[in-house]
């Protein structure tokens, strides 16, 4: 198949989960042309049958717009590589701009090209930006027009029916996925290139926007670091990482905490970690906390949105409700001075996390794309 597939090229788990997803399907035969402003940042060095056409944003800086169109730009691009490549399908992830984009893309193409249009949702798409008045309506209007949707957990399925209505939309589930040649345990820096042998190593990862609870990992992290000798590793960057540097401040902490800013590949850090921590308010799947199962890593996360579906409480993490501080570090110290409960743990993370392989997802995929080529 030739597909065309749009993403947020920065840092995210919907353009990563994307970039992944091109990439093993070029690796599978197909013909990947990824269309966004930038090259998507996990598509590292060349790949046979996959390439990066870029959005033009050079007139960006023309004195009228005060906000420059992005939207039509993009549009306009799908229109183009669509035509000149023979796409067979579109397939956007996060549905803010992207399926209203492809609707465009799909309308200009009417007589030309019978594209179809598939619409994958994310997370945040559906739970926050999706229903603030100014793009609630639109983004109804563009999933409904999509060929096909598909959400990455069955949380995500219901909350776009409570929110969207989406009478018409047969939504389709297909989780995340995990790359196991990349993540596995074998890919850890030696421990000590992190933290002192006798630490336990804590480690999070994200975009560090207030959905993250970046506060919540450093006040968790406090708690266990009363308990024993820990280091906490603190990936990503994002608009409330001040606060979370504050807040180890105001806690004293700051001897045992890094904060290490992006990085591209974050196997190395999970590979080496005692403990993923991710409290977040919501998440509809949480693919950081599946990358840190693959490499071995127990996750402490929150009990919201689509994470028991990833993790069972006990069984392959921890789950509370979202903010109990207090029950999350309790729960973590009590593992952490188990080395029988958490060598258990940590099997069954990767256990867990090989149901969820590109090789076992990758081809719900393409099986869902050949269902809606012969609609
Ligand atoms: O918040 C993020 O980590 C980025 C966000 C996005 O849409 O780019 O991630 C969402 O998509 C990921 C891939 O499908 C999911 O694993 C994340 O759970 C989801 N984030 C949230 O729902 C907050």
């Amino acid at each position: 198949m030739k597909i065309g597939i749009t993403c947020y090229p920065t840092y995210g788990g919907s353009g990563a989960l994307a970039t992944e997803l091109g990439l093993r399907l070029a690796d599978r035969g197909h013909e990947i042309h990824f269309i966004t402003y930038d090259s998507p940042f996990r598509m590292r060095g060349y790949t046979d049958r996959a390439v990066f056409h870029q959005v033009d944003t050079t007139m960006s800086r023309y004195p009228l717009f005060d906000h420059y169109p992005y939207t039509l730009a993009l549009a306009s691009r799908q229109y183009e590589v669509a035509l000149e490549e023979k796409l067979d399908l579109l397939h956007v992830h996060y549905a803010i701009p992207h399926a209203t984009t492809a609707f465009l893309a799909r309308s200009m193409l009417a007589d030309q090209l019978p594209l179809k249009v598939i619409t994958t949702l994310h997370g945040t798409d559906i739970t926050l930006v999706g229903q603030e008045s100014s793009f609630y309506a639109i983004t109804k209007f563009s999933i409904e027009q999509s060929d096909g949707v598909t959400a990455v957990s069955s949380f995500l399925k219901d909350e776009t029916v409570r929110a969207f209505g989406c009478a018409s939309c047969d939504l389709h589930v297909i989780p995340n996925f995990v790359n196991l040649a990349e993540y596995h345990p074998e890919a850890a820096l030696p421990r000590e290139s992190f933290a002192p042998a006798d630490h336990k190593l804590l480690v999070h990862v994200s975009n560090f926007r207030e959905v993250k609870r970046v506060k919540d990992v450093v006040r968790i992290f406090a708690r266990i670091r009363r308990a024993m000798p820990a280091t906490l590793l603190m990936v990503g960057d994002g608009p409330d990482r001040q606060d979370a540097e504050h807040e180890v401040r105001e806690l004293g902490i700051g001897a045992d905490v890094r904060f290490l800013g992006r990085l591209d590949a974050v196997a190395p850090v999970l590979a080496a970690a005692d403990l993923f921590v991710l409290p977040s308010q919501t998440e509809s799947f949480g693919l950081a906390a599946l990358e840190a199962m693959a490499c071995g890593s127990p996750v402490l996360a929150a009990r919201s949105g689509g994470l028991p579906e990833v993790i069972t409480d006990g069984v392959e993490g921890i789950l509370e409700p979202a903010g109990s501080v207090e029950a999350m570090a309790r729960r973590a110290v009590k593992l952490l001075r188990d080395p029988a409960a958490h060598a258990e743990m940590r099997h069954a993370a990767l256990a867990r996390a090989a149901t969820f392989s590109a090789d076992i997802v990758v081809p719900q995929y393409e099986a869902f794309y050949e269902e809606i080529l012969a609609t």
